[in-house]
């Protein structure tokens, strides 16, 4: 069954032997004399109604129609018109060619801000890693080879298909899966192409244990950095497969998807197994961009004869790869580099903003607990007036700097002024109290217990009031479309959950409430207080 194949199927003596001529073989081959005749009858067809528009056949008409016959010469890539109409089209590509240089120079002005954002981290070991990262993407910027790399899970025949591509025995291959541990790089060259390839061979996903997944993860890092991913596989395609393929098709990789091992099956299966991953992968793969080989055909025994050994059958992807490379390969390339400084660009602000959150957060905790002091001293006559000792310009410059804002005194003034009076006319100010002391009344002592409650209450409102300035200056001096109301609502919904608000009180106890009961009751047992998980 499977000998009839080989004999149906075409074989390439030296399949690396593409060019151009050979992408558009299919166009010359298919019929000229037919053409010749078609532009034949379309052009006396042309005459004729130039003639009649003009109302006689002149010369002004039959230069029109020699243009038009010289231009589907041209699409045929036929006659003598080729090298007139090649400026036309040069001025087309030019075009593409300016998208590219703004690419590129969209690319490293990327790498610029990302050289900035490096000054702001602090983290010595997180700021060499972006370095390097950084300086990794800059040489790419100006690399010549296209990086292919070849990926899919154990055992499908990536090593295979590399050996047939570059016709050379290299790797390890064998039918266990992991028998590629770490990436390879060869090189390929396809006639015709002025860029080299650079193919990476990389280790099958979704094996098992934990080295299966380190090799994993290393082969998903090579996808990630490629110009073009070929997945290889065997067969259907399984979920999480299919997860891991589209994910990589949502980071912006062009990918093919190679269906290897055809040897093993009928034509029938074939064509049903390449329906099955139509439908299953048409959201980002086309149909043409699955295609079908033999990398490493199985022997086949001949009843009384020698052994056949088939070849591997790949012309279908050497032609699409061709094809696609010669197309596509410098907006591949310039793609893929805007896609590595765009990751590194996030990855470099997530950095940034982790360090700013926390940095933010530890102002926020020293004017929480400094108000809270001050007003165990001086406890205020109206409760609402909490408000206004909770939200501290200063502190609000302080976060606006942490954020690198600027702001004046006044500004600082008059956003503490609105939060403020948001946490007191939302009626804030008198849950927070209320939640606070029905949590502190009955473990402390009734003399301290008033001071207690708003000393702690104004140290909590400068979170809530906190928290709120950090989501405006995060949103680039913006509270969003809810606005400041819904902010400030938020946090002190968030505030209020019970993993939040038990590990405030008990840092409530550490520095105010447990130096307070000590100073003045020395003599008294301790009170009983808010456990800690695991205490028993
Ligand atoms: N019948 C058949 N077997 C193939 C084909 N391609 C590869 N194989 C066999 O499949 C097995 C695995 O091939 P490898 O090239 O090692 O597969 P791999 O994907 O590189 O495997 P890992 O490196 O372990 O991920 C080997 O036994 C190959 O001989 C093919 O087209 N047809
Ligand atoms: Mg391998």
């Amino acid at each position: 069954m499977f000998y009839n194949r080989y004999y149906n199927k075409e074989k390439s003596a030296n399949p690396l032997e593409i060019n151009k001529k050979f992408i558009f073989m299919k166009i010359n081959n298919s019929k000229p004399i037919l053409f010749y005749i078609l532009i034949s009858f379309i052009s006396l067809l042309i005459v004729g109604l130039v003639g009649a528009i003009i109302r006689l056949i002149s010369i002004p008409a039959i230069l029109i129609t020699l243009v038009i016959i010289g231009g589907l010469s041209y699409y045929k890539r036929i006659g003598p018109w080729q090298g007139v109409l090649n400026s036309f089209i040069k001025n087309k590509k030019k075009s593409s060619d300016l998208s590219l240089i703004s690419k590129k120079e969209a690319a490293g002005k990327s790498l610029k801000s990302i050289e900035q954002l490096i000054t702001l981290i602090n983290d010595k070991v997180k700021t060499k890693a972006l370095e390097d990262e950084k300086n990794r993407v800059s040489l790419e910027l100006d690399r010549g080879d296209i990086i292919l790399v070849v990926f899919g899970i154990g055992s499908s025949g990536k090593t295979s298909l590399i050996r047939a591509l570059i016709k050379n025995i290299v790797g390890k291959v064998s039918p266990e899966m992991g028998s590629t541990k770490t990436k390879e790089t060869f090189r390929l060259n396809l006639k015709g192409l002025q860029r080299g390839i650079k193919i990476i061979d990389t280790p099958g996903i979704l094996e098992a244990g934990i080295e299966g997944r380190e090799r994993e993860k290393s082969a998903l890092m090579e996808a990630r950095k490629s110009d073009l991913i070929l997945v290889v596989i065997e067969g259907d395609l399984r979920s999480t497969e299919t997860k891991t393929i589209r994910s990589l098709s949502k980071l912006g990789k062009r990918l093919l998807l190679v269906l290897n091992k055809i040897d093993l099956r009928g034509e029938n299966e074939e064509k049903r197994l390449i329906e099955i991953l139509n439908s299953r992968c048409s959201d980002f793969i086309e149909p043409k961009d699955i295609i079908c080989t033999s990398a490493s055909p199985q022997t086949i025994a001949i009843p009384g004869g020698k052994p056949y050994q088939p070849l591997p059958e790949i012309n279908s992807l050497i032609r699409r790869l061709a094809n696609i490379l010669h197309e596509e390969g410098e907006e591949l390339i310039a793609d893929n580099i805007l896609i590595q400084c765009n990751n590194l660009g996030k990855k470099g602000k997530k950095l940034l903003v982790k360090q700013r959150n926390q940095s933010a957060k530890k102002c926020i905790d020293k004017y929480g607990w400094l108000s809270s002091g001050v007003l165990i001293i001086t406890p205020l006559p109206i409760i609402d007036m909490l408000a206004a000792a909770a939200v501290n310009a200063q502190m609000v410059i302080e976060i606006a700097n942490i954020y690198g804002v600027k702001i004046t005194n006044e500004r600082a003034k008059s956003l503490a002024l609105s939060v403020g009076k948001i946490l007191a006319t939302l009626g804030l100010v008198k849950g927070g109290v209320s939640i606070i002391s029905s949590t502190l009344s009955l473990s402390l002592p009734t003399l301290i217990v008033s001071k207690v409650i708003q000393g702690v209450s104004v140290s909590w409102l400068t979170r809530i009031a906190g928290a709120s300035f950090i989501t405006y200056f995060q949103q680039d001096q913006n509270w969003g479309d809810g606005g400041i109301q819904e902010v400030v609502e938020y946090h002190y919904n968030l505030n209020k959950r019970d993993e939040y608000f038990k590990s405030f009180i008990r840092r409530a106890y550490e520095r105010v409430i447990d130096p307070l009961v000590e100073k003045n009751f020395k003599k008294l047992p301790p009170k009983s207080r808010p456990l800690r998980e695991g205490d028993s």
